[in-house]
């Protein structure tokens, strides 16, 4: 599938409070700004039309717009952030998704779910089971996608944050997997790209038409994308790594 469209909201100041599991101190507001201008010129050099939002100051780690909603051909559903300090997120990103989609679902109480937990592959939709989205979330997003004829599947996760945080689809039936989705019988199908335990954080890279983006400094698996035939971008995202983010929560793509 070739996207042709991303959304993207840069960080405010309050990104210093973002929610975080990592060891890696509060990030610096002016390098995130630089490292989120990069990244932008990287979607648009993958040939994408980006509409950048204002950012929203709020919610501190509202630059992650990925997890806020999976948008599909047919259908956007607005998920319902398993952390309460982001379930404010969704509102901004509906308004922009009411404009771009007839129909625009929504994942209810007592449903919770992250769209980083969510995996496109070929038209069907991996969904991880994590700290953030529960059985009763995935099973609506089911619901939802079966009404427009899309199929899914959970994934039940044990050490990650985000299902995208340790499995990357790149197309062309090959997948980027660390840690515990080497070897899992769910992706028994695809080629797997593997990433060594020391490169883990590069699991999170992203496909855009052809192209993709590597956070730089993880030169092991930058090179096994490459010599799977793929044109590499890499991109410094370390700010957003001290939130537990990367590449592939800093937008929305779709066509
Ligand atoms: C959070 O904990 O929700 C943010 N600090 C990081 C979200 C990363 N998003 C993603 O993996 N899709």
């Amino acid at each position: 599938m070739r996207f042709t469209k991303a959304i993207v909201r840069p960080p405010g100041p309050s990104v210093v409070n973002g929610l975080t599991s990592a060891d890696l101190g509060p990030p610096d507001y002016e390098k995130a700004l630089t490292q989120h201008s990069a990244y932008v010129r990287a979607l648009r050099e993958c040939g994408l039309d980006v509409t950048v939002l204002e950012p929203d100051d709020r919610h501190p780690d509202s630059t992650f717009v990925e997890d806020t909603a999976l948008v599909t051909p047919p259908v956007a559903i607005m998920m319902r952030p398993g952390a309460p300090s982001r379930r404010g997120e969704t509102e901004g990103i509906e308004r922009v998704l009411n404009c771009l989609r007839a129909h625009v679902e929504r994942v209810e109480p007592p449903g919770t779910a992250d769209a980083g937990d969510i995996m496109m592959v070929e038209g069907h939709f991996y969904i991880g089971l994590s700290g953030r989205t529960n059985q009763e979330g995935a099973s609506q997003i089911i619901r939802i996608l079966r009404a427009y004829g899309l199929t899914s599947c959970t994934i039940p996760l044990k050490d990650v944050l985000h299902l995208k945080s340790g499995v990357s689809y790149m197309e062309r039936n090959n997948l980027v997997a660390a840690g515990e989705f080497i070897g899992r019988s769910e992706f028994a199908q695809y080629r797997v790209i593997r990433v060594d335990d020391d490169e883990r954080y590069a699991a999170n890279c992203l496909w855009v038409n052809g192209t993709v983006l590597v956070a730089s400094g993880y030169p092991k698996t930058k090179r096994a994308i490459e010599a799977h035939g793929y044109k590499t971008i890499s991109l410094d995202v370390s700010e957003f790594r001290k939130l537990d983010g990367g590449l592939s929560c800093l937008s929305l793509r779709f066509s």
